[in-house]
């Protein structure tokens, strides 16, 4: 056990029950010519945070703790896009289309993959998720039980999208959520600086924030 002096108050930290989740950090999100591109959106500050995404994840894996990856995707079929999702908006290509990187946020596309320098591990849980949310349509609750997880660190992109949507989720199923917030980005610093005041506002309504180092400190004192 270690106290992390996280935000809104101490972070009661037990890594022997967290796992760590990173949250989409894919090539769709962080090269040009993919999906968060194709919404008009500047991936230049998802690639930014690469190296302390990477940092965490290499605390969590020298301490043997449990890393788990997202990636927002869908089947070829596209039998789980609902038309609501696919038609929003006026993005430049749509889900499913073919782009520079493959068919955009479809499994199994080049595009799709996450990033080389975060690749999972073998062994480590992967979940595709078609929604914003990680627990939506997927096993990650199944996973977390399976693993007796009671607290999560969450990483990734985008903070106010999927990362805010899945700490919810979390926070709603009894976990203690804490987000490392020099490893999560948004395309807009203004809606980031906003969800990490949202999550930790009201007595940590949603959960915590702190740094990277914070995390990898409680790590190695507890
Ligand atoms: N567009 C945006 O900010 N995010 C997403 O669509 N997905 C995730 O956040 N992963």
């Amino acid at each position: 056990m270690a106290e992390i002096d996280a935000l809104p108050f101490a972070f009661v930290f037990r890594p022997e029950t967290t796992a760590l989740i990173v949250i989409d950090m894919q090539r769709d999100f962080a090269e040009p010519g993919g999906f968060g591109a194709s919404l008009g959106n500047d991936v230049s500050r998802v690639t930014a945070i690469v190296p302390t995404v990477k940092r965490l994840i290499e605390g969590f894996r020298v301490a043997g703790l449990p890393v788990i990856h997202t990636m927002e995707c869908h089947r070829p079929d596209l039998s789980d896009l609902p038309p609501a999702k696919r038609d929003r908006g006026d993005p430049s290509i749509r889900i499913g289309d073919v782009g520079p990187m493959g068919r955009v946020l479809i499994a199994g596309e080049p595009g799709t993959a996450i990033l080389d320098e975060l690749a999972p591990r073998r062994g480590e849980i992967v979940i595709e998720k078609p929604g914003k949310g990680a627990f939506y349509a997927t096993s990650l609750s199944d996973n977390l039980k399976r693993i007796g997880a009671r607290q999560l660190v969450f990483a990734g992109v985008t903070t106010e999208v999927c990362v805010q949507t899945t700490m919810r989720e979390a926070n709603d199923r009894g976990y203690e959520c804490l987000v490392a917030e020099d490893a999560t980005e948004s395309y807009f610093p203004e809606f980031k600086a906003a969800a990490l005041a949202m999550i930790r506002a009201q007595g940590a309504i949603v959960g915590w924030t702190a740094t990277t180092d914070q995390v990898l400190e409680g790590i190695a004192n507890a």
